[in-house]
């Protein structure tokens, strides 16, 4: 996104501005200017577009013409040509080098001038053949560690699922509280912030014998590799190939460690800014009384929780979903932060899929298994014909089917049952039309509508999902971007035009809670929220046991700022016949 931006992102430019300069060979003391300035930035206590606007910057110790110029067009058009330019001027395998554990643009520079290495393939077999060995200031160790890294930078620094992250730390943190030596633990880090992707999964314990903690940690099941162990930290791979930090704290430190850990940076320097505010000094070891940086014990502000270190910083408590700087310190000052939805709080589904398009479970076995669970709706919507792929339904295909669900549902009331399976369907969003005509879509209880077949054109998908919106039959809109985490990006479209449509029309935007998809992303439902479009949480199950993603879905939900009444799955099934007939009755 362009535009104006703030501290945080001008001082992240400045930093990278720094290690570029450093890898193309400039001199230290211009390199070290950027990253100064870049810390310097971050500790400011008034937003940077007031020091641009009024012309201040040139006053802040460090900040010299240069910088000045640049921070005022990164803050006012959202980019920087020099910027630009340099990365530019650097191969781009060169920068990737960076990403190389053990590699910084010192080392790099020394590569590149002695062994003309400019990329990571380069540097492997340089490593390889020996050279890198004989360089001075490399020797043997290094060659392998390098040779390690590269090694693990190709097979575990990518990202990872939230989902399957949390597959293989849950059984961690279990194993964690169940140790003798624990006193508290946690997830940490993005994990415990419900981000969609991981880079790393966090664990903090608190104990009074860290290093007993440590060994009872590195010889659990599912431990690929340990990396690194220390008396208090441990770096260790999980299989699946995710990277797992335990860090072990005294449980005085634990709820200060829990904070800073949980993150985000971004959260993070806002909350250090507030202690500074108040004369006090906020980092991962405690809150102090002092006006400089400390970790003297004595001058510790007691917390026993996370609430009360925001309760000192004059806030209530935060969620960890919020902890993004994505507007919670200006809503827990007004007392305005939501009351978030829980996944217990669901009653049903709206998106799924039978055997009778691309699903694996009868409509019988649905039913059984849903109502097993305790909820009190679940709605077939299988897919329409353009998906042949899917084996979509035609109307007569279709039409058997609000039959086969009409019978079953009496069924289920002769015996006593309040659980009941909605008749729907996945409507494709094709060119000019929906893939059923409205006689046939007004015989369903619901209807989702999904574009599977994008075009290239933001303009034309807009259009086509709009036109979607605006048919009086249509419920709400699935997946509304088609991405696929990790897989594929998605489609290009006008995100809030789409929403005003929906406001506009009264049609609901699913959340699909497919661990691949989280569609609608969590950014946007603040502002779908304002519109007072309402959400639905729907596993788009193809198996029974794809209901668990209601729970994800739901911590996406919060994640997205979203309370029970923005939720239409928190309706009870009278509720919910309700709501599915007030679209139609506008038109
Ligand atoms: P990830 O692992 O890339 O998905 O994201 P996180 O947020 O888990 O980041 P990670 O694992 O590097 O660090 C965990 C938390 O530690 C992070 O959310 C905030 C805190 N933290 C780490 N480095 C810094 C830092 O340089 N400054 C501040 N303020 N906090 C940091
Ligand atoms: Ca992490
Ligand atoms: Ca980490
Ligand atoms: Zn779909």
């Amino acid at each position: 996104m362009l535009g104006a931006m703030d501290k945080e992102q001008v001082a992240d430019i400045l930093q990278q501005i720094g290690t570029l300069l450093e890898l193309s060979g400039e001199n230290p003391f211009k390199t070290r200017a950027y990253a100064n300035a870049a810390r310097t930035l971050e500790g400011l206590g008034e937003p940077l577009a007031t020091l641009v606007a009024e012309k201040r910057l040139g006053e802040i110790k460090g900040i010299g013409a240069a910088l000045e110029q640049k921070i005022t067009e990164l803050v006012k058009t959202g980019r920087l040509k020099y910027y630009e330019e340099l990365k530019a001027s650097l191969p781009p395998g060169l920068i990737a080098l960076l990403e190389i554990p053990g590699l910084g643009p010192k080392k790099i520079q020394a590569l590149r001038k002695h062994l003309g290495v400019d990329s990571v393939e380069k540097l492997e077999a340089a490593c390889r053949a020996g050279k890198v060995a004989e360089l001075e200031g490399f020797g043997e160790k290094t060659q392998t560690n390098l040779l390690e890294g590269i090694e693990r930078h190709r097979t575990y620094a990518s990202k990872h699922l939230l989902s399957d992250s949390l597959i293989v730390a849950e059984p961690l943190l279990e194993a964690l509280r169940d140790c003798p030596d624990v006193i508290r633990c946690s997830t940490a880090g993005s994990l415990r912030r419900f981000k969609e992707v991981v880079g790393d999964i966090d664990l903090l314990a608190s104990s009074k014998s860290p290093a007993e903690v440590i060994a009872f940690f590195v010889a659990q099941p599912g431990i690929l590799k340990v990396i690194a162990q220390g008396e208090t930290k441990a770096s260790v791979i999980l299989e699946g190939g995710i990277q797992c930090d335990l860090r072990v704290v005294s449980d005085t430190e634990f709820p200060f460690a829990l904070a800073y850990f949980t993150g985000s940076k971004e959260h993070n320097i806002v909350m250090r800014q507030r202690a500074i505010a108040r004369g006090l000094r906020l980092n991962e070891y405690g809150l102090f009384k002092s006006k400089e940086e400390t970790r003297d014990p004595a001058l510790r502000v007691a917390c026993a929780t996370e609430e009360d270190i925001f309760g000192a910083l004059a806030l209530p408590y935060v969620p960890p979903e919020l902890r993004e700087d994505h507007g919670e310190f200006a809503a827990g000052e007004s007392n305005s932060l939501p009351r978030l939805i829980e996944w217990t709080d669901l009653k049903g589904a709206l998106h799924n899929h039978s055997n009778w398009s691309d699903g694996h479970n009868t409509l019988a076995e649905i039913a059984d298994y849903m109502e097993d669970l305790g909820l009190a709706y679940w709605a077939i919507t299988d897919h329409s014909k353009a998906s042949f792929q899917a084996n979509g339904l035609d109307a007569v295909r279709l039409r058997e089917q609000i039959q086969a669900i009409g019978e079953l549902n009496a069924r289920l009331a002769g015996r006593g049952s309040d659980f009941r399976l909605l008749t729907g369907s996945e409507v494709d969003v094709l060119k000019d039309r929906l893939d059923f005509d409205d006689d046939v879509l007004a015989e369903l209880d619901v209807v989702v509508a999904s574009l599977h077949v994008p075009s290239s054109q933001e303009a034309e998908n807009t259009k086509r999902l709009i036109r979607a919106a605006e048919n009086p039959f249509v419920h709400m809109l699935g997946h509304l971007t088609g991405r696929l985490l990790l897989r594929r990006e998605p489609y290009p479209v006008n995100i809030e035009a789409v929403i005003d449509a929906c406001a506009a029309t009264g049609t609901w935007i699913e959340l699909n809670c497919n661990p691949w998809r989280f569609d609608l992303d969590w950014r946007h439902w603040p502002y779908a929220k304002t519109k007072g479009v309402l959400c639905v949480i729907n596993p788009d199950a193809h198996r029974n046991d794809q209901a668990g993603y209601l729970r994800l879905g739901a911590g996406m939900a919060r994640k997205g700022w979203l309370e029970p009444k923005q939720v239409v799955n928190d309706l009870n099934l009278s509720g919910l016949r309700q709501a599915l007939g007030k679209k139609r009755s506008r038109f």
